[in-house]
C-alpha cells in the first residue's frame, strides 16, 4: 500500500496540522472553492482557500510569511502572508479525485493575478506544485525560486 499523502502546516501556529485528502475534503463549505476554472479559466479543480487553511491551523499574528514547500523537486518560496491572503488556494482536487503529480498534486499552491515571473515576491512562480509542506514565519525564509531569465528558462527546460 503506498502511504498517503499529507499537506503539512507548521510554525507559528496554535496548531500544527498534517490534512489528508479526506480531511481537506472535509473542511467547511465556506473555505471550499469549487472549480477554480471559474477564478483562473486555465486552471482545473477544487480548493481550499488559504483563509480556510490558516482557521484550522489557527495562524499566530506574528506570522507574516508563508513557506511554501515542495520536497519532491526541492523548489521552495516564501511570500508575504498579508497580500495573497485573501485570494490565494490550495488545489487538493480533480473529478473527485486527489490531484495527480502531472497537475502540481497532491496539493497545488495558487495565487489568482500573480505577477509576471522574477519580477516580485509573488510571481507565478510562487504557485508552488506538489507542496508538502506549508511554513509560517515571522521573518522571510527559504526561497529557491529562479532569480533571473535565464535561471527560469533553465528551470523551464528541465521540466519539458
Ligand atoms: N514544485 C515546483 N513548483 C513550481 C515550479 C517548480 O519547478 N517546482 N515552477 C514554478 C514556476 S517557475 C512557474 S512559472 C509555475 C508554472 O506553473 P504551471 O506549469 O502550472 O503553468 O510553477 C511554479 N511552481
Ligand atoms: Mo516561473
Amino acid at each position: 500500500m503506498t502511504h498517503e499523502p499529507k499537506l503539512r502546516i507548521t510554525g507559528e501556529v496554535v496548531q500544527p496540522r498534517e490534512l489528508s485528502f479526506d480531511e481537506l475534503a472535509a473542511v467547511a463549505s465556506e473555505f471550499q472553492l469549487i472549480d477554480v476554472s471559474r477564478i483562473d479559466s486555465k486552471r482545473q479543480g477544487d480548493a481550499v482557500t488559504l483563509v480556510g487553511l490558516l482557521t484550522l491551523v489557527g495562524a499566530k499574528p506574528m506570522s507574516k510569511y508563508l513557506g511554501l514547500h515542495a520536497a519532491t523537486d526541492n523548489f521552495h518560496a516564501s511570500i508575504p502572508l498579508e497580500p495573497v491572503l485573501q485570494r490565494a488556494f490550495v488545489i487538493y482536487r480533480l473529478d473527485g479525485q486527489p490531484l495527480s503529480v502531472k497537475n502540481g498534486g497532491p496539493f497545488r499552491f495558487f495565487i489568482p493575478d500573480f505577477a509576471a515571473c522574477h519580477t516580485h515576491e509573488i510571481d507565478e512562480c510562487a504557485n508552488v506544485k506538489f507542496v508538502d509542506h506549508m511554513e509560517l514565519t515571522a521573518d522571510i525564509g527559504f526561497d529557491n525560486r529562479p532569480h533571473d531569465g535565464d535561471e527560469h528558462a533553465a528551470l523551464h527546460e528541465r521540466q519539458t
